[in-house]
């Protein structure tokens, strides 16, 4: 399971504050605590300012990049803001993200291609996501048809079949199990991953939810989320997960979690 670790999105109050003021040590902390958490890709979001978010995401991938050694996931819609922190960033960064819709597939699948980014995208079109499981593989195959003229290997996409709250609509986790299981039927060499809080926005108790909803997921086929990686007892789900369905050889993750003090009471 690979973590995107989700902590430098400047949606989040303290986080924006920490770009407005450019609090550097701020952001710093978060990108070294998510690295040495064991994060595979660390997400950058600017946050939602059009105007300034090239600047903000220059200035955050570059304090990052100041402390870790961690890829970067560059986390926004804006073809022109992702074509500039490209040429910021020290290693090969991931895309997050690209939809069906086709003038975001036309301004980034060069972009893509060219660098050889893994690519997050999301099973939606111009802004619409589709109610069914069957109606968002359509996207996922509009998009792959797109991704391989471009020349960009399977191996290089992450689909999100997106996580709407239950809260809302109390079928939404088994919409987005049913195209993950059907993605890793029909494209195996291509990988998942979704944004797990969203699944229980709404609700209480809304860490029982998203543990239990990424434990069930990874059966379906997930092999990446974005997440807190600071989270004890995400970790220790995932591991747990990964032992249970045989992905843990000789339970050696597990028994390494247990030996740095992952189930260890902290009070
Ligand atoms: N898919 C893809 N990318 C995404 C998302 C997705 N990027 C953004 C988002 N969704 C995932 N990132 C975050 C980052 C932080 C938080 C949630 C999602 C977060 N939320 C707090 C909460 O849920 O309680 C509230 C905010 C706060 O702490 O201030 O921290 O789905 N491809």
């Amino acid at each position: 399971m690979k973590i995107i670790g989700e902590k430098i999105n400047g949606t989040r109050k303290r986080v924006g504050l920490a770009i407005a003021e450019r609090d550097a040590d701020f952001i710093k902390d978060l990108a070294q605590k998510q690295a040495s958490a064991g994060s595979t890709w660390l997400d950058v979001n600017a946050g939602t300012h059009p105007d300034r978010e090239p600047d903000d995401l220059i200035w955050l991938i570059e304090t990052i990049q100041s402390v870790v050694e961690t890829p970067l996931s560059l986390d926004s819609a804006n073809p022109k803001a992702l074509q500039i922190a490209v040429k910021a960033v020290k290693k090969t960064p991931m895309i997050n993200s690209i939809s069906g819709e086709p003038e975001r597939l036309a301004n980034v699948l060069p972009l893509v291609a060219e660098h050889g980014c893994p690519v997050i995208a999301l099973a939606m079109d111009e802004k619409k996501i589709p109610e069914t499981a069957e109606k968002r593989f359509d996207v996922i195959t509009k998009i792959i048809t797109a991704t391989r003229a471009h020349g960009i290997p399977d191996s290089n996409l992450y689909f999100d079949p997106l996580a709407m709250t239950i809260s809302t609509n109390t079928q939404s986790a088994l919409i987005a199990f049913k195209t993950m299981r059907r993605v890793r039927e029909e494209y195996p060499e291509a990988h998942l991953t979704i944004g797990l809080s969203n699944i229980s926005f709404g609700l209480p108790g809304r860490s029982f939810v998203n543990r239990t909803f990424l434990s069930l997921a990874i059966q379906a086929g997930l092999d990446s989320a974005i997440l807190d990686p600071l989270d004890r007892e995400i970790q220790a789900a995932i591991l747990a997960t990964e032992l249970i369905l045989g992905q843990d050889n000789h339970c050696l993750n597990y028994i390494r979690a247990s030996r740095k003090g992952l189930f260890d009471k902290t009070e």
